[in-house]
């Protein structure tokens, strides 16, 4: 990594009242969730269904296999055990200092609000909460994890229960998506981190920013390095901690 990237960084977050950041799937990997597309991620993993991840991820797969996608959310997805990291801490200290002020996330597994953060803006839904897809009755993580296999089935109408989350060929939340976007035409200091930018409308987010110290942060390289102000390659969860503290 380079320092003097390194000092200029810490420099502009300790000079700016108003950060705001984007991340993705390598934000916790260092809370030993898997990310998707590093080496070591679930689309490279060995699965004994003849579907891919993605496929399984996606509305349509939903759909027409219902209980095969909540068995797949559950034995995939669901670490309910993992705690914070360096990066989800720093981020919260930033905030807590008043210098951050939204925390755009296209994870769904509530680590940053885990860590004290509090304006979180969760484009892709999380993985702990739960509606019916009939009748929209809201059903808690609690209620998901009380069936060991299969889908939740509502008391009221029978139908299917699903995670709050964004499938591949779903649309996003118009109302979290514009207040992202209004977060970060108004920053001052952007990051971006342990994301590979390549889900979309997600990725598009960085056309928003106009400012000049647009920081990224990422353990491989990434399409936006070309026109990032600062770039730093390592492991966030070190990186934005060392920033930070
Ligand atoms: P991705 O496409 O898997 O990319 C992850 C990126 O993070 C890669 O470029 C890696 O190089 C990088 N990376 C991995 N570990 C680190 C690290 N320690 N430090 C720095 N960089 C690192 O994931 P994206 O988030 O870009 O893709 C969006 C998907 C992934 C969203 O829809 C998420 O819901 C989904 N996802 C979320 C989680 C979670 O909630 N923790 C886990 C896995 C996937």
């Amino acid at each position: 990594m380079d320092n003097a990237v390194f000092d200029e960084v810490k420099r502009i977050i300790q000079e700016s009242s108003n950060i705001v950041f984007f991340g993705g799937a390598g934000v916790s990997t260092a809370s030993g969730i898997p990310d998707f597309r590093s080496a070591t991620g679930l689309y490279n993993q060995k699965s004994n269904t003849q579907y891919s991840p993605e496929y399984m991820l996606s509305r349509e797969f939903f759909v027409t296999h219902p209980d095969e996608f909540a068995d797949y959310v559950r034995e995939n997805l669901i670490y309910e055990n993992a705690q914070p990291n360096g990066a989800h801490y720093a981020l919260a200290k930033l905030e807590k200092e008043g210098k951050l002020k939204a925390i755009i996330t296209q994870n769904i597994d509530r680590l940053h609000q885990k860590a004290g953060s509090k304006n979180v803006l969760e484009i892709h839904g999380s993985l702990y909460e739960y509606y019916c897809t009939g009748c929209r009755q809201e059903y808690t993580f609690e209620d998901f994890k009380s069936v060991k296999k299969g889908a939740l089935r509502c008391s009221k109408c029978s139908k299917v229960v699903r995670p709050d989350v964004v499938l591949y060929g779903e649309n996003l939340d118009m109302t979290v998506f514009y207040s992202a976007i209004k977060a970060i035409e108004e920053a001052d200091v952007f990051i971006v981190g342990g994301t590979s930018l390549v889900v979309y409308p997600a990725a598009s987010l960085l056309n928003y920013y106009h400012g000049h110290k647009l920081v990224l942060i990422n353990m491989e390289k990434t399409s936006a390095d070309s026109f990032a102000d600062y770039v730093l390659h390592g492991d966030i969860s070190q990186i934005l901690h060392d920033l930070v503290n």
